[in-house]
């Protein structure tokens, strides 16, 4: 990982990463350790799997909802990054979305608070990175997809689904105590919480993670299930497109971004992605990457009607501008120069 874009800017000392153990906690973790981070904890539901835990320097096995944890992480380390990963994904909070809403909101409304308490009462800010979602936007209330080249951060903010409504709450709830919160009794230039930055992801390849629950699972499911030899039934039209980019990029944005001097940014949440293929472009890719591929598309509609509520571009301008935002890999280069020397590198060839 390349992270000489942070290095120009500091290295926090001490980080706590929630749903550590997902496909971007994995991701950084890697990243934080090989750049030299102080020491990292975490916090998830399960156990990080072995690879991980030599990672780690201090790892908390519970729930982001239990706030007495999250107090008692908070007093034991002296945290001065958080990444605020854990979440139900899209299609999963569709199954249940009162837990969604739980875990998506008032978990990550609990983290929210809790780094605020600790930042006032240490006298110093705690940034708070929360990676949001395309899922934010909502296109299709009437059951048409509005046509809207790319998407800027202002607009068309009417989630579809349960997750999307949940991560423009979070959203806005960290801006609110990023900005406008003011402990009682405290004079405004007293004050040192939460600096909150929030990145709009679209969907995430990863050669080394499979997502699960995700409604953008559909490529990294073929992409994978080819490189496994197993066919693959495609769950969305072949013409569905929306925004993507490889997992490298997406972990390099976050630190690039987390890393930008605050006079910097213009704005709490930014748009990322890196390309807008249709599903059967992805096909076609895989096929002539993996002659034996065998993907067909066969239409869950609930699932569609999701990705049909999501844009098919997002304009990145803004993060291209005040950060420098420049993902390495288009959709040819994330198989040429990301996919393949990875499993070659895996296989020994
Ligand atoms: C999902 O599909 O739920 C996520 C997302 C686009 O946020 N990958």
């Amino acid at each position: 990982m390349d992270l000489t874009s942070r290095d120009r800017f500091k290295r926090p000392e001490q980080v706590l990463i929630t749903g550590a153990g997902g496909e971007v906690g994995h991701g950084l973790l890697h990243a934080f350790v090989d750049s030299g981070a102080g020491q990292v904890s975490t916090l998830d539901l399960a156990e990080l799997p072995a690879t991980h835990a030599p990672l780690v320097s201090n790892s908390y096995l519970g729930d982001i909802r239990d706030e007495s944890l999250v107090a008692e992480i908070f007093g034991r380390n002296d945290i001065d990054e958080v990444y605020h990963l854990a979440a139900l994904l899209s299609s999963a909070a569709e199954h249940a979305p009162a837990v969604a809403y739980d875990v998506n909101v008032t978990g990550s409304v609990g983290m929210i608070r809790q780094a605020t308490q600790a930042a006032e009462e240490r006298g110093r800010p705690i940034l708070f990175f929360f990676p949001s979602s395309i899922a934010v936007y909502g296109f299709s209330d009437h059951g048409h997809k509005i046509e809207s080249g790319a998407v800027d951060e202002r607009v068309f903010h009417h989630p579809r689904t349960m997750y999307g409504c949940n991560k423009l709450a979070v959203e806005n709830i960290g801006r609110y105590y990023a900005l406008y919160h003011r402990r009682q009794g405290k004079k405004s230039a007293e004050f040192s919480g939460i600096d909150f930055r929030c990145l709009r992801f679209p969907g995430l390849i990863s050669a080394v993670t499979q997502p699960t629950g995700g409604t953008s699972d559909f490529v990294p499911e073929m992409l994978h299930a080819a490189i496994r030899g197993e066919p693959y039934e495609c769950f969305v039209r072949p013409d569905t497109r929306i925004p993507f980019m490889t997992m490298p990029d997406a972990i390099e944005a976050t630190l690039q971004y987390t890393g930008a001097p605050v006079e910097q940014l213009t704005k709490s949440c930014y748009n990322v992605a890196a390309f807008s293929p249709s599903a059967e472009e992805c096909a076609e890719l895989v096929r002539h990457h993996y002659p034996s591929a065998k993907i067909t598309f066969n239409v869950t509609p609930e699932r569609q009607a999701i990705v049909d509520s999501w844009p098919a571009k997002v304009d990145c301008s803004a993060a291209e501008r005040d950060w420098g935002f420049s993902p390495k890999h288009d959709l040819e280069k994330t198989f040429t120069e990301y996919i393949i020397p990875y499993f070659e590198s895996q296989s020994g060839a």
